[in-house]
């Protein structure tokens, strides 16, 4: 006989920075509640993503909780941008200090979240065989889980090992004497290619696309710029919530297009920010992702750059991009460029000749062989929807999610999806997640949700839905303000067309300070676009 379901307020799916929050708050409102974790421990992205070279993008002092005076007092970052062990050991602290492992069974994948309309009940079922059934299901699974990679011909037939950089082995990978080919040149590849350059005998880099990476001048992190951090830091996190996506730059935007400056003074302007480091370069205009006249002069700028690092023209031309500048996410890095100047790095141009196979020994392009011990695939993720659709989620009536978002993602806010009762999305598709600091968006994802959960308590309310009017109105929204820029140009993730097959969709909303004050528009509207039902 099936053992019957264990019963919560809440299931959150996840132990990452949303999971860990969402499970705090809740348990602090008395909400009873189930966690699954499919690693083995707490971290999310910085539990799965070990690849050598791997760091934040955003400056460590902005690139964690704020919901603690306490915790963001006493917790010491080492370096401007903390590198993934001091990350994973600031969420294993966290989740230590508010004793929150106890909420969450690690090592489960879930597999179902099917929701019952006659008990306004969601149950969940795991690949452990559990089963829960709650009220509210909040799916804290990240925007970047599920690794891609391509399925390349003749790939189980290699001798050698193979890595994704999003999947990296707990015990490392000794590169020393190897001959090593990254497939890729994403954020993690233009980490990871300086380290293992140092460490492998040889290191062919195999770029379908160059991307524009800016130097991170990543270094310790001065205490006394810490101190001062701290000496005010709610009113340091009310100035950056304030900025653009969240990210509280050091050099802050001016209201003036890039084309109307003076062109010595603009340069002037991209050299200091250049010199700064981080996304303080692409942040000194206003239209430097609407005008394409505008994008062209970082780009010329950032391209200059190249040529100035790379010694061998043929290769410094390789590197360059073409495309908008801003309209991937942007990459940082430490030596990225200078590291084909190295005798043991060969750039290979696969932008007109994929990888054609791969062999017991290596990798076949265009006709030509490469021989290689490890292949390391930084072939990116299935971005944003990529998790929530390998779960079978079923809403009202048995419609499954992945079959609403047969055409690309359809959600309210990014919060709520019409047909999928009192299921959350924390950063879901339609909300700015992945164009902000991904701490602030959390936070305030997991603050709305929080005190949504707890209004409807209050209020005796069942069930809370987006509405189908709200969402269509809100999809539309998304593609207009995208539409508007120049993100939609490139062949991005943002848009899922890393992935083949997937819709091309622009994902994530452009809008982060004033989609904060939609959110909290809606809720004091009592839940505007949302069907609540006692
Ligand atoms: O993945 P990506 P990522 N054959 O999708 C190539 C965050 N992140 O893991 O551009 C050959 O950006 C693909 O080529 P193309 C950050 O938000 C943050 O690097 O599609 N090549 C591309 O070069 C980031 O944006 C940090 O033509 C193939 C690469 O693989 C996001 O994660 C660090 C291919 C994938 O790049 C994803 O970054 C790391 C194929 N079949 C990641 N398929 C920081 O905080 C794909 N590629 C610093």
């Amino acid at each position: 006989m099936a053992q019957p379901a264990q019963r919560v307020d809440a299931v959150i799916v996840g132990a990452g920075f949303a999971g860990l929050y969402m499970a705090h708050r809740l348990d602090g409102l008395g909400f009873s509640l189930q966690g699954f974790e499919a690693g083995s421990a707490v971290g999310g992205t910085w539990y799965w993503n070990r690849y050598p070279g791997a760091r934040c993008d955003v400056e460590s002092m902005e690139y964690s909780y704020q919901f603690s005076e306490e915790l963001q007092q006493e917790w010491e970052w080492t370096e401007r941008y903390a590198g993934q062990p001091e990350i994973l050991r600031y969420a294993t602290h966290v989740a230590d200090r508010f004793d929150l492992h106890r909420h969450f069974e690690f090592d489960t994948r879930v597999t179902e979240a099917v929701f019952d309309e006659d008990e306004d009940v969601w149950t969940i079922r795991t690949d452990t065989g559990r089963t829960v059934a709650a009220r509210f299901c909040i799916m804290a699974t990240g925007c970047l889980s599920s690794a891609n990679t391509p399925a390349f011909p003749g790939m189980e037939t290699f001798a050698g090992e193979v890595y994704h950089t999003g999947r990296w082995p707990h015990e490392g990978v000794d590169f020393s004497g190897k001959r090593v080919g990254i497939i890729g040149t994403g954020s993690s590849a233009i980490q990871a290619i300086p380290v293992i350059a140092r460490e492998a005998a040889h290191l062919t880099v195999f770029q379908r696309t160059p991307n524009y990476s800016i130097p991170a001048r990543n270094g310790p992190l001065d205490p006394d710029v810490q101190r001062a951090i701290k000496a005010e830091y709610p009113e340091f996190r009310a100035r950056n919530s304030l900025m653009p996506g969240a990210l509280g730059v050091q050099a802050t935007m001016r209201e003036m297009a890039a084309v109307d400056d003076d062109p010595d003074a603009r340069r002037r302007d991209y050299e200091e920010r250049w010199g700064i480091g981080g996304f303080a370069f692409l942040m000194g205009y206003e239209d430097l992702l609407i005008n394409p006249e505008s994008n062209d002069t970082a780009a010329d700028f950032v391209r200059e750059k190249i040529a100035e690092a790379v010694r061998n023209p043929d290769v410094a031309a390789l590197l360059s991009p073409h495309n908008v500048i801003g309209c991937k996410r942007p990459c940082l890095d430490t030596g990225y460029y200078e590291t084909f100047n190295r005798d043991n790095v060969t750039l290979v141009d696969i932008s007109n000749a994929p990888v054609e196979e791969i062999t017991p020994t290596g990798l076949l392009v265009d006709g030509v062989g490469y021989d290689l011990d490890c292949i390391v695939c930084a072939t990116g993720f299935d971005a944003m929807t990529g998790t929530l659709q390998r779960i079978d989620i079923r809403g009202r009536g048995g419609r499954s999610l992945k079959e609403k978002w047969a055409a690309g993602p359809r959600t309210y806010l990014g919060l709520g999806v019409a047909g999928f009762p009192n299921l959350f999305t924390i950063s879901g598709p339609g909300s700015p997640s992945v164009l902000t600091n991904m701490m602030v968006s959390i936070e305030q994802h997991v603050n709305w949700i929080a005190d949504c959960v707890g209004h409807l308590r209050s209020e005796g309310i069942a069930t809370i839905e987006a509405t189908e009017p709200a969402e269509d109105e809100w999809v539309a929204h998304v593609n207009d303000v995208a539409g508007e820029t120049l993100y939609p140009t490139c062949n991005s993730w943002y848009l899922g067309v890393n992935v083949p097959g997937k819709p091309r969709v622009f994902m994530p909303y452009i809008g982060y300070p004033p989609y904060v004050e939609k959110c909290d528009e809606v809720a004091a509207k009592g839940y505007e676009g949302f069907a609540l039902r006692a």
